[in-house]
């Protein structure tokens, strides 16, 4: 298989995003790194993304993949290397990933938030108003940290279960993938610092620790740097691939190839981004948007997360 140009727009303190570098090291791949900004303003990203402000956001010339869960599976469809989904239904595996996401993050800054104490100013009021809508001060964390502690040591709990068996050193077996990455991201969110040792205590993290020392030595793949103007440029010199899918099956009136659409996040950040529909079915949707600097760009999200609207 050719291999194309992947352009990862990241930062390094993101979980998310070091659930796509841990990926690149799965399948040893080549990439380009942009390195972003861990709050906005993000003039030379918003180009590409149409206002979706997340992170990361995967660029493969004027192909834009926001968010992890339409990510994953688009780096398995186009790069080389082992597949992200061996060892497990890539349906379980996803479904997995997504339900354990969104039942812990909330939980899982609460844990971060009682050992690091604040973030600055700035970053508070940012999330609190464009991201999760939740003061995550740790003065108004703190109340609920019993209850945030409980609900990940839970989760917890299953994964180490699921990882008791020692001739089973990935959650698929023999070969990493995307639950193990699921899973690590947000482990790696609490632990990440120097007070990794009082986490592993208050969630009991110590029996899968020689799992979490696996997937942190699965590395990053090879990135070199890339200039968010050179990203740009990329885009703009490239046109987005022919797409294998079309409009499928008992959508909502008016979702037709064409129409004028919004594509909006239904958790966090809750950010409308406006283009024409190009194709969707049970897993993806595609919108084009024309954007004077980078021209004819496709963008490409998740259906589960998200709510795609006909615009009236
Ligand atoms: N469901 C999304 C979640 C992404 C997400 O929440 N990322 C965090 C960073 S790890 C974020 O965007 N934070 C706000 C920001 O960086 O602007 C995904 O899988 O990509």
């Amino acid at each position: 298989m050719s291999q194309p140009a992947l352009v990862l727009h990241h930062y390094g303190s993101s979980p998310y995003s070091e659930k796509i570098r841990l990926a690149f090291g799965i399948k040893g791949l080549d990439w380009a790194s942009v390195e972003i900004a861990a709050l906005p303003p993000r003039p030379l990203l918003d180009p590409l993304t149409g206002g979706y402000r997340r992170v990361p956001v995967l660029q493969v010339g004027a192909d834009i993949y926001c968010d992890t869960n339409v990510i994953l599976p688009a780096l398995d469809r186009l790069a080389s290397g082992p597949s992200l989904y061996a060892g497990l239904p890539a349906g379980l595996s996803k479904a997995a990933t997504f339900g354990f996401e969104r039942d812990v993050w909330l939980a899982a800054i609460g844990v971060r938030v009682h050992f690091t104490g604040d973030g600055p100013a700035d970053f508070l009021r940012d999330r609190k108003e464009d991201y999760l809508y939740i003061d995550m001060s740790h003065a108004a964390m703190e109340p609920d940290y019993p209850r945030h502690r409980q609900r990940v040591a839970a989760h917890v709990a299953w994964l180490a279960d699921a990882l008791s068996d020692p001739g089973r050193p990935f959650l698929g077996g023999d070969r990493p993938g995307a639950l193990d990455l699921g899973y690590f991201h947000v482990l790696w969110l609490m632990r990440n610092g120097p007070h990794a040792e009082a986490v592993d205590r208050a969630l009991g993290l110590e029996p899968i620790l020689p799992w979490y020392a696996r997937v942190t030595a699965l590395g990053h793949g090879r990135p070199t740097a890339l200039s968010p103007e050179a990203a740009l440029t990329l885009a703009r010199d490239a046109e987005p691939a022919p797409i294998e899918m079309r409009v499928a099956g008992m959508e909502a009136p008016g979702l037709a190839v064409g129409r004028a659409v919004t594509v909006t996040p239904d958790d966090f950040a809750r950010i409308p981004v406006r283009g024409s529909l190009v194709a969707l079915d049970a897993e993806r949707i595609v919108i084009r948007r024309e954007d004077e600097k980078v021209g004819t760009i496709h963008l490409h999200f998740p259906r589960a997360g998200f709510e795609v609207a006909a615009i009236a």
